[in-house]
């Protein structure tokens, strides 16, 4: 019996991977929280509810996202930017849950970036066909502070590459609970997810959802 669960551990990758310098593959870590995570996530969409947003060049993104925390990712034909108020509302994002920011503190720590203080949490949901393309995460005031990244339900191929975009790409399978944390030499490299796969997960059916904490200002 435990020796099956530890095959299927070991068949989805050593618990801790490191992808480049400061990026690192926390396997399963958020796996203990993953109920309260979803239910904390049901909360904060029954405020600030899931929305396709437009890109500065106006095409709409296949992802649909949705902000908790002092300041939120959101873009418009006006450009890219963290808002304290959620522009669908008019409202401030719902506060970030004590579980989430303690979630991103420990694996930042963990991944020997100890002392993150997240403002932000921007959280993504994918659909089958749902994508993001290669990209920096070059919003946040200060890129001194990593990033924390935690999957749920649907797995992705995370897509990895470096500090040019022209960069070769490598891929990573992210499934249920798994956690990357992106710092360091790491913070600016390009990265983006392919088009999702369909499929049928327990807790979240045919979806994925993708939390990622920013210190933004
Ligand atoms: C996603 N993630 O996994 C999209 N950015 O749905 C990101 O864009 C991302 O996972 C910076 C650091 C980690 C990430
Ligand atoms: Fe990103």
């Amino acid at each position: 019996m435990t020796a099956d669960l530890f095959d299927g551990l070991e068949a989805a990758g050593p618990a801790r991977e490191a992808l480049a310098p400061g990026a690192v593959l926390l396997r399963g870590f958020a796996w203990p929280q993953q109920a309260e995570l979803l239910a904390a996530i049901d909360t904060i969409t029954a405020q600030a509810s899931f929305r396709r947003m437009v890109t500065p060049g106006g095409h709409q993104m296949s992802v649909a996202m949705t902000n908790c925390g002092p300041v939120g990712w959101v873009t418009d034909r006006g450009g890219y930017r963290y808002d304290p108020i959620d522009p669908q509302s008019g409202q401030p994002w719902p506060a970030m849950p004590e579980l989430f920011r303690e979630l991103a503190e420990t694996a930042a720590r963990e991944a020997g970036f100890a002392g993150f203080a997240p403002d932000a949490c921007l959280i993504n949901r994918y659909e089958p066909g749902a994508k993001m393309s290669l990209h920096q995460d070059r919003d946040e005031r200060d890129v001194g502070a990593p990033i924390v990244s935690v999957s749920l339900g649907l797995p992705a191929t995370f897509l990895f590459g470096g500090l040019k975009r022209t960069d070769k790409t490598q891929r990573y399978r992210l499934v249920h609970g798994d956690v990357v944390v992106w710092g360091g030499p790491a913070r600016l490299a390009f990265h983006g997810v392919a088009s999702l796969a369909d499929g049928e997960h327990a807790l979240l059916g045919r979806r994925r959802i993708n939390l990622t904490f920013r210190r933004a200002r």
